[in-house]
């Protein structure tokens, strides 16, 4: 019998990651014919209440969710809220799931994050890894809300055969993204720092040494393999989205890349005083590699300058 079009539901369709997918589907070929996408803001449903979620679920009957709704926050609001992390993305996550089941609901892909494997590991961090042992102390809240996603897919997989997924992204950067110079990630906050000190000719002031790797990812390129995963991606066990090993870089090199993109030749200052955070999540993408040894990412310094031009442009309707 012929497949029915999906109609994919996309939780936290408003945010970096919601806006990269929504880019793809409507412009890049995203969407095949007959099927219907609905992109999801808090508006249209708090999913940290039972009740809405399950309306709203009734309302659009989804066959297909793409789960990215969350409370998400860069290292210093995690490090400043740690409850806040876990309680409601514990209830998020539950009454998402739940809902999907009760729905009939044919596929789920939840989206976890590099940050949840344990602190204390060997590099690179694989998929097989996520339960070995407690997260970094700076995110301890959000990290075992999302290690829980994985637990109840393979439970409902277990009990009811459901084809319940995640992805795991390391720290992903774009459009839409949260500039907020507290509570966003470091690339976003520092391009958000940068453009201010640039045009009030103040120093710019960089949290920590500088000195921390990560593998930034673009969110269009996200986007591009959520939708693939969603369509393609089988296993129950979840799957790390990234850049490769070789393609992390420190905070300092980021930094420098902020500042040529936006042409900052200002005075910059690391704030020590500030945390780390983590020195280093190095995260293998292997697993990915085998499935898609074809995919391109965008080349890092030319996603910062194309996130720059779009801050710039949207200055004034952006997260700040
Ligand atoms: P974001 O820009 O902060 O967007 C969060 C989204 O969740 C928004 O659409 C927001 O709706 C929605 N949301 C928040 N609380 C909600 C609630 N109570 N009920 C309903 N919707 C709610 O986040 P993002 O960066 O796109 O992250 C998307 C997913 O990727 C998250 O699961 C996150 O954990 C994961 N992730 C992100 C990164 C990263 O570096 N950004 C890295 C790894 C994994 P409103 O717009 O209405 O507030
Ligand atoms: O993206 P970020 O906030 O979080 O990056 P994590 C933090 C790193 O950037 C630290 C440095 O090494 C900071 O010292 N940094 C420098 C700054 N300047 C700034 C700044 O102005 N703002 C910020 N935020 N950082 C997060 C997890 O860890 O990774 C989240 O806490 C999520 O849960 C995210 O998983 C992907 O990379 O350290």
């Amino acid at each position: 019998m012929e497949a029915r079009p999906m109609r994919v539901l996309v939780t936290g369709g408003s945010g970096l990651l919601g806006k990269a997918i929504e880019h793809v589907v409507a412009l890049e070929a995203g969407k095949l014919e007959g099927e219907q996408w609905i992109f999801l803001s808090s508006k249209d449903a708090n999913l940290t209440d039972l009740g809405q979620t399950r309306a709203v679920f009734e309302k659009y009957r989804p066959t297909h969710v793409i789960h990215l709704a969350a409370k998400v926050g860069g290292l210093y609001l995690h490090m400043r809220e740690n409850l806040w992390g876990s309680r409601d993305n514990l209830k998020i996550n539950d009454n998402v799931l739940q809902t999907a089941h009760e729905t009939g609901v044919t596929k789920v892909v939840s989206c976890l994050s590099s940050c949840i494997f344990p602190d204390k590991t060997t590099y690179p961090i694989n998929e097989t890894m996520i339960h070995d042992g407690p997260p970094h102390d700076s995110n301890f809240g959000y990290s075992h809300a999302k290690r829980m996603i994985d637990v109840q897919n393979r439970a409902y997989f277990q009990q009811y055969g459901h084809h319940y997924t995640a992805v795991i992204p390391t720290n992903v950067f774009g459009p839409y993204d949260n500039f907020n110079t507290e509570n966003g990630h470091v690339l976003s906050a520092l391009i958000n720092k940068t453009y201010t000190a640039q045009k009030e000719g103040t120093p710019l002031t960089v949290c920590g040494s500088g000195a921390p790797r990560r593998q930034f990812v673009y969110s269009l390129d996200l986007g591009r393999l959520i939708i693939w995963a969603l369509r393609e991606y089988e296993e129950i066990s979840p799957i790390i989205l990234s850049v490769g090993e070789d393609d992390e870089v420190s905070i300092k090199e980021a930094v420098d890349m902020i500042a040529e993109a936006l042409n900052f030749e200002g005075q910059m200052n690391y704030d020590t005083t500030m945390s780390d955070g983590q020195m280093k999540k190095t995260a293998s993408n292997a697993k990915l590699r085998s499935y898609r040894p074809d995919f391109t990412f965008t080349p890092l310094k030319e996603a910062i300058k194309m996130t720059c031009d779009w801050f710039i442009t949207n200055y004034d309707k952006a997260r700040t």
